[in-house]
């Protein structure tokens, strides 16, 4: 092998192990999952964002949600529940989970001041996404970006079985009812929200 050659293929072996080590804590948004925010009054189920890079799963990688000034104002909080920020750290499958009391179905689509809510990891941008909950309007049907008033406590109860039964009976795509937001409303929405329903779960809002 020339000696040109020797040092072109080891400077080229160097470089792509360097750029390999260098994007290996990078996420890539596209290869990563952030679902829809998912809010319960008893923070009983789980959102779980799912963070990976080029080069895989990312352990460790730090998960912001951050919510807007404008998203958080209007959220029913569980009193105790951190916000605007929540934060975790993921697993070495990519992976961290989080439980979020509260409720309130914000459609992104319907803020004033987009986004609603970002999700970042290690810094960088993932997506852009909403809330949804078993708890989506108050005792009037309105939801949060119709000016609800939840009072001073946050409900899943029958007039939010009421806005969920039909999009689910029925099949059609409705936001605030696909809780796994895989951009349909069917039996795995009506297994996750049922239980909340039928129990009524509650909690205190936060002042
Ligand atoms: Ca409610
Ligand atoms: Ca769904």
């Amino acid at each position: 092998m020339g000696r040109w050659i020797q040092v072109l293929s080891t400077a080229l072996v160097v470089g792509l192990a360097t750029a390999g080590v260098a994007s290996a804590g990078i996420p890539n948004p596209s290869l990563s999952t952030v679902p829809n925010i998912l809010l319960t009054p008893d923070g009983s189920m789980a959102t779980t964002i799912i963070v990976v890079g080029d080069e895989g799963a990312i352990d460790t990688a730090l998960v912001q949600i951050v919510f807007s000034s404008e998203t958080a104002g209007i959220i029913c909080w569980c009193t105790g529940q951190t916000q605007p920020l929540i934060q975790g750290l993921t697993n070495a499958s990519g992976e961290v989970t989080f439980f979020v009391a509260g409720g309130g179905c914000v459609d992104p689509a319907d803020v004033g001041v987009p986004p609603a809510v970002e999700v970042f990891a290690n810094g960088t941008l993932l997506a852009e996404v909403g809330t949804v909950s078993v708890d989506a309007v108050d005792g009037a049907g309105l939801k949060p970006t119709e000016g609800w008033n939840p009072g001073v406590i946050c409900t899943a109860g029958l007039i939010d079985a009421s806005v969920h039964t039909l999009p689910i009976a029925q099949g059609f795509y409705s936001y605030c009812s696909d809780l796994d937001s895989d951009l349909d409303c069917d039996l795995e929405d009506a297994v996750a929200i049922t239980p909340g329903l039928k129990n009524g779960i509650t909690c205190t809002r936060a002042p």
